[in-house]
């Protein structure tokens, strides 16, 4: 037996609770909470919901730095909507990035994070943006520039495929189905800790 660093608020009855209310292990939840806990001991001490900012959460979670969906990742899982992160909303992004969280729940975050204006539906405004942040990266690599005539091609062939309802955009429903058909999706959605 190892010895086990305990930390103010996360007593055996809490982390039972995230156990049974996330997709991650015991072991896993300690970890994250080490490393949240190691941003700024003191202010973990004081209150065990202290919200981080995005920078201080990325100084220890570097997995997050290049992605190119970081500012959504934020905005979603934040739930104050403050783009600052307490401990359970850490928890609740590794859960949903974690390897036992079925394809249905990844997908329907991975809806809200594709979503960039949050108007409840994947239109062809954001695949255009998808498919810059995926191909511009957060290097800003212009080799991979795709122009608009071509984005615009690539959202309407997208959603002329999978829009069964043809409404214009792909509602989350929609969206949940076609994850479920491309397995390699919920392996992208997905960091290791
Ligand atoms: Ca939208």
């Amino acid at each position: 037996m190892g010895s086990t660093q305990s930390f103010p608020g996360l007593t055996e009855d809490v982390l039972e609770d995230y156990t049974s209310l996330t997709y991650l292990t015991k072991g896993e939840i300690l970890y994250l909470m080490k490393e949240f806990y190691s941003i700024d001991p003191e202010k973990v001490q004081e209150d065990f919901h202290h919200r981080f900012s995005k920078e201080e959460i990325l100084t220890k979670f570097h997995v997050l730095q290049n992605n190119p969906f970081l500012d959504r990742i934020f905005s979603v899982f934040s739930s104050k909507g403050d783009d600052c992160f307490s401990f359970e909303d850490l928890v609740d992004l590794c859960s949903a990035m974690s390897f036992e969280c079925p394809a249905d729940v990844k997908a329907a975050w991975a809806f809200r994070i594709f979503d960039l204006d949050d108007d409840g539906q994947i239109t062809a405004k954001d695949i255009g943006h998808i498919i810059d942040r995926l191909t511009l990266g957060v290097t800003d690599n212009r080799d991979h520039y795709i122009d608009e005539t071509s984005k615009d091609k690539i959202a309407k062939g997208i959603l002329d495929e999978i829009n069964f309802d043809k409404s214009g955009g792909i509602g989350q429903q929609e969206f949940k189905l076609i994850m479920s058909r491309i397995p390699e999706f919920a392996t992208s959605f997905y960091f290791r800790l």
